[in-house]
């Protein structure tokens, strides 16, 4: 998962490109980039690391121009080195740069296509590179000295047809224009918008409403699943439907916990949703379990808060604030050679006794992933003194792998995978496990129904993928690249290279 913004300004936009990647840093903390275009001239720094802290004053000096993109990296396909940091830059045809949020499920083809057909050389393993190939040579087999909007479509409509998976992207043509566009399921979320200024009129990209309302853009609409958006050099906005079958899966987890709670995703407001998610858990519970003995509802800050107080309201239970997170917590100095000592998460939280002592509470939070950290906090909440912890889950069991571009863990490190939800609740160790049923979580995001959206990507709790080509060799090729062992190899190779640091 990652974040992308692109701007069409009549003014410099470094200062306000640096904003919106701060506001999306909750879609990756792990590389930011800008790329800006001064006249025919292209000024770019990326590097690894927050926003905050890749650009400086001397970077934003440099960052000239009045369009540019940006990018926050959270890593999917391909190691964490700096070299994989976005945007990513092509020469020809024109120059183009692209940033990309999302994951290509048919990465490994596409490179063998761009390097034996297309003369295409890759040089890294992130698949955002890979997608800037196929648009670029699509561009480019056009064979035309100058294009015009039509022509940025046609090679859109043609990185539809040869690539799957999910993404959302903006990308600058020098001498063009800014583009953006979203995968013919409309996974990935991204919107614009504009704001008249004394200068004219500019437009955001982004992929979420919330960068757009940190700096006065009207929220104009998301992009429709395939459809692209191009504002030429003059200023004219074009929009095309460029997929040929286009059905609206938006992927569910971003409305559980990835996206910010006043971000509105596809016409839905993401703390509505987390909102009535609450409702439907609680009426669930009522259900099952009419005779229950919870004093009182704790969330498990941050996400969970919005479903846990609706929770509470809808069964008349006490909510209570009993964990306080440290918002300070920091990176993990490595030296040479040491290996990463993951942060506990009681480094993270801490209990409040007085709120626990006693009680029979009821932990809410808005998934359980690997179910590390919930037991850890279950038992944080058993040290503080709780009589019996109980513990409800906003999302149904994540029992299988993403592949359109969250960085969730391999299957067999899902607590969920291959467990019933009984072997689940021992493994937490809490006396009692509710989980959101999966027919719920859609109606609570869709709004019973009320929503244009048609289906959404709920692969991760039904193991069914929406664009229907996942095979278990690419399941089973994710297990090796994702599990614990690669990953871990991967940090001590980026560590050797980049000499330093990683967040935990
Ligand atoms: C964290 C939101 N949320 C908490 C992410 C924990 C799963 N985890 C997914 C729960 S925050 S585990 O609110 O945004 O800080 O199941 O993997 O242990």
């Amino acid at each position: 998962m990652c974040g992308i913004v692109g701007l069409y300004g009549q003014r410099p936009v470094n200062q306000a490109l640096y904003d919106a990647l701060l506001v999306l840093q909750h879609r990756g903390q792990d590389a930011a980039g800008i790329v800006t275009l001064e006249k025919r001239q292209l000024h770019l720094r990326k590097a690894n690391g927050l926003a905050r802290d890749v650009f400086r004053t001397e970077h934003m000096i440099e960052l000239k121009g009045n369009m540019g993109i940006g990018h926050v990296r959270y890593p999917t396909a391909g190691c964490a080195s700096s070299a994989e940091a976005q945007p990513f830059y092509v020469n020809s045809p024109y120059g183009i740069t692209l940033a990309h949020n999302g994951n290509l499920t048919n990465a490994d083809e596409l490179k063998q296509d761009l390097y034996r057909e297309d003369l295409r050389h890759i040089n890294t393993s992130s698949d955002s590179e890979i997608l800037l190939n196929v648009f670029a040579h699509e561009l480019q087999a056009l064979g035309k000295m100058r294009i015009d909007a039509q022509d940025v479509f046609k090679a859109v409509a043609a990185v539809h047809r040869r690539c799957r998976g999910g993404y959302a992207a903006v990308a600058m043509i020098l001498g063009y224009g800014l583009l953006g566009f979203r995968d013919p399921c409309g996974i990935r979320p991204i919107v614009f918008g504009g704001r008249q200024t004394d200068q004219g009129y500019e437009y955001m990209i982004a992929s979420e409403s919330v960068a757009l309302d940190a700096q006065g853009f009207e929220l104009i609409r998301d992009l429709k699943p395939g459809e692209a958006v191009f504002i030429d050099e003059k200023g004219n906005l074009h929009t095309c439907q460029c997929a040929a079958n286009p059905v609206h899966s938006p992927c569910i987890f971003e409305f559980v916990y990835f996206a910010r709670p006043d971000s509105i995703i596809d016409n839905i407001f993401v703390h509505k949703a987390r909102s009535r998610m609450g409702g439907r858990l609680a009426r669930k519970l009522q259900r099952e379990w009419p005779d229950h003995d919870i004093d009182v509802v704790v969330p498990i800050p941050d996400t969970s808060r919005t479903a846990a107080l609706e929770l509470a309201n809808v069964l008349g239970l006490k909510y209570t604030e009993g964990f306080i997170k440290n918002r300070y917590i920091g990176r993990t100095f490595i030296m040479p050679g040491q290996q990463v000592r993951k942060k506990s998460v009681r480094q993270k939280l801490n209990a409040i006794e007085s709120e626990f002592k006693g009680k029979n509470v009821l932990l809410v939070d808005d998934s359980i992933v690997r179910g590390t950290t919930s037991q850890q906090i279950v038992q944080m909440a058993r040290d503080a003194g709780a009589k019996r912890v109980y513990f409800a889950s906003a999302a149904p069991p994540v029992r299988y792998p993403n592949v359109y571009g969250i960085d969730m863990p391999s299957a067999s490190e899902l607590v969920a995978h291959g467990r019933s939800e009984r072997e689940v609740q021992e493994m937490i160790g809490a006396d009692r496990l509710i989980f959101q049923d999966l027919d719920d979580l859609i109606d609570a995001v869709r709004k019973k129904g009320k929503s244009e959206v048609e289906r959404f990507d709920t692969s991760v709790f039904s193991g069914h993928y929406v664009t229907g080509d996942v095979s278990n060799q690419y399941l089973e090729q994710l297990e090796l690249l994702r599990n614990d062992t690669a990953k871990q190899g991967r940090e001590m190779v980026a560590n050797d290279v980049i000499g330093l640091h990683n967040n935990t």
